[in-house]
């Protein structure tokens, strides 16, 4: 499967947005990750569908919109999705998760569906067929800059085999959003992971420079 990197932009220089995006463009990433929290499902706030307008005005890269916020169908329109954009969310943060699944399919974008550390990968069974992706939060959602969720890194090989050889759905990607260092993208990689959601852990880290640090993410996952 393709590997595909999804710098997240809540991890950038707010101060140089515009910069930050132009980087992603010279390395071609293949998703920009952008993290909405409400402050309810998780204790954060971060950005909106301003800044995702002002972002789409300068790039045509698809957007990863992951969506962390209770009842996300009430935000999905609010976000203009685009086809080719991927659009995550949780299945712990609605009562009709298969309907939000499918309502995102038929705006002609990619679906994923998010679980936590805490939830078990046993629970998308019943909306296999309405997703293109499952995105393993490999910590707890809400801030930057935490330790791997150990017990994650298994999660995603029981997911792959699970995919492939239990349910059928080999196309179906695994994405990794959390801790995501050059040391762990190589452990999720062999453990099955795809999508890689990359902040301050590597390539968005103050202190590296981000073409060194793209390179040696791309090394490690190759
Ligand atoms: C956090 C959010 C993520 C982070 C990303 C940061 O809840 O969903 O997308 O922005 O994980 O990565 P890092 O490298 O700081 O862990
Ligand atoms: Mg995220």
């Amino acid at each position: 499967m393709k590997v595909k990197i999804a710098p997240s932009i809540m991890c950038c220089d707010f101060i140089k947005l515009e910069e930050c995006i132009k980087n992603f463009e010279k390395v071609g990433v293949d998703y920009i990750h952008f993290d909405v929290m409400d402050g309810h499902f998780v204790p954060n706030f971060t950005m909106g569908a301003d800044i995702l307008r002002s972002i789409r005005a300068i790039t045509k890269i698809p957007i990863d919109i992951h969506l962390m916020v209770e009842h996300p169908e009430n935000f999905i329109d609010m976000f203009e999705p685009r086809e080719g954009d991927m659009i995550s969310v949780h299945l712990e943060s609605t009562y009709h998760i298969q309907k939000v699944l499918k309502y995102i399919k038929d705006k002609g974008c990619r679906a994923s569906i998010a679980l936590n550390p805490g939830t078990p990968i046993c629970m998308i069974e019943d909306v296999i067929d309405v997703i293109d992706a499952v995105l393993i939060m490999t910590v707890n959602p809400g801030f930057a800059g935490q330790q791997l969720v150990p017990r994650t890194l298994q999660k995603i090989s029981r997911l792959r085999e699970m995919l492939d050889n239990e349910y059928g759905f080999n196309d179906v990607e695994i994405e990794v959003d959390g801790s995501v260092t050059y040391d762990n993208a190589r452990k999720m990689k062999s453990a099955g992971a795809n999508i890689f959601v990359v902040g301050t852990s590597s390539v968005l880290n103050k202190d590296v420079d981000f073409f060194q640090a793209y390179k040696n993410l791309q090394k490690s996952i190759a």
